[in-house]
């Protein structure tokens, strides 16, 4: 299904194809906390997250394991680690918006060597191990071909955890949409990478994201021919989150240009 041909990683796709099944069901949502400003985590968060930690514990005893709904202080990330964000788009999922994912990476040395992003909605799954492509069910997958920013759909974020950021991501916004074709907000990171990585979108740029937003979805876009940076072109940290420019690599310095204005 997804044309890996490490055990490692195709045991990791197998538990997440597995746990798409907790998302789907439409009461599934039992409960909704808060953690923040417009920030959730629900049960269903919860039942992946565990879920996953079991299995691939099972799969590999002593490879850490970063998550979003943990404390992931002790972690040392010189040393293998999974990063999973069990439900990626949360808010959707709240509002039966049916457009969340699973996002599971493997990291190590610092840099990601695997990762898988679960649409368990369209049954869509991404995946790429470093150096051997990226794919979707199994079918090779590239960024788009196109160069022209006049031709291009891009996507962003509204930063819904920092409405002081609010201005400046609707003046991004608008800047770029002064010069696309149109502009998408869907609210699921991962998949946004994955849209790029699949030549869906021609760009994406959030303000601010957490790892486990785009530790899968960097590798697969990067592997796929794309790139996913900082928005001035530093490497995204695996240690703290931050905001994130992703393309099909032609319309980089164009975006750039615009971002800084
Ligand atoms: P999440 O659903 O896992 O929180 C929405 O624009 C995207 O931003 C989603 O991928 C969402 O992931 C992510 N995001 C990161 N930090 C967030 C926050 N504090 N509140 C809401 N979404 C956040
Ligand atoms: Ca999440």
């Amino acid at each position: 299904m997804t044309a890996l041909t490490d055990p490692l990683a195709e045991g990791a796709v197998q538990a997440v194809l597995a746990a798409g099944k907790l998302l789907t069901d439409p009461t599934a949502v039992q409960s909704i906390r808060s953690k923040g400003e417009t920030d959730y985590v629900t049960n269903v968060d919860v039942a992946v997250q565990a879920f996953l930690r079991e299995r691939l514990a099972a799969l590999a005893p002593d490879v850490q394991f970063m998550a979003e709904e943990r404390d992931n202080s002790a972690l040392d990330l010189t040393r293998p680690c999974w990063i999973l964000d069990p439900v990626d788009g949360t808010t959707n999922l709240i509002h039966q918006f049916q457009h969340s994912a699973i996002s599971l990476a493997l990291a190590e040395g610092g840099q990601i060597i695997f990762g898988v992003v679960y649409n368990p909605y369209t049954e869509e799954c991404f995946a790429a191990c470093r150096g051997g492509g990226a794919f979707r069910n199994g079918v090779s997958i590239q960024v788009s071909a196109v160069s022209r920013l006049a031709d291009s759909l891009l996507s962003t974020g509204t930063v819904p955890g920092r409405r002081d950021l609010a201005d400046t991501a609707f003046r991004q916004m608008r800047a770029l949409y002064d010069r696309c074709q149109d502009v998408r907000r869907t609210g699921c990171a991962s998949l946004e990478l994955c849209d790029v990585a699949c030549g869906r979108l021609e760009g994406y740029v959030e303000l601010v994201l957490q790892p486990w937003d785009y530790a899968a979805g960097m590798l697969i876009v990067a592997e796929a021919g794309g790139q996913v940076t900082a928005l001035g072109g530093a490497p995204l940290s695996l240690a703290a989150g931050g905001p994130l420019l992703a393309s099909n690599g032609r319309l980089r310095g164009a975006l750039q240009t615009i971002l800084k204005e």
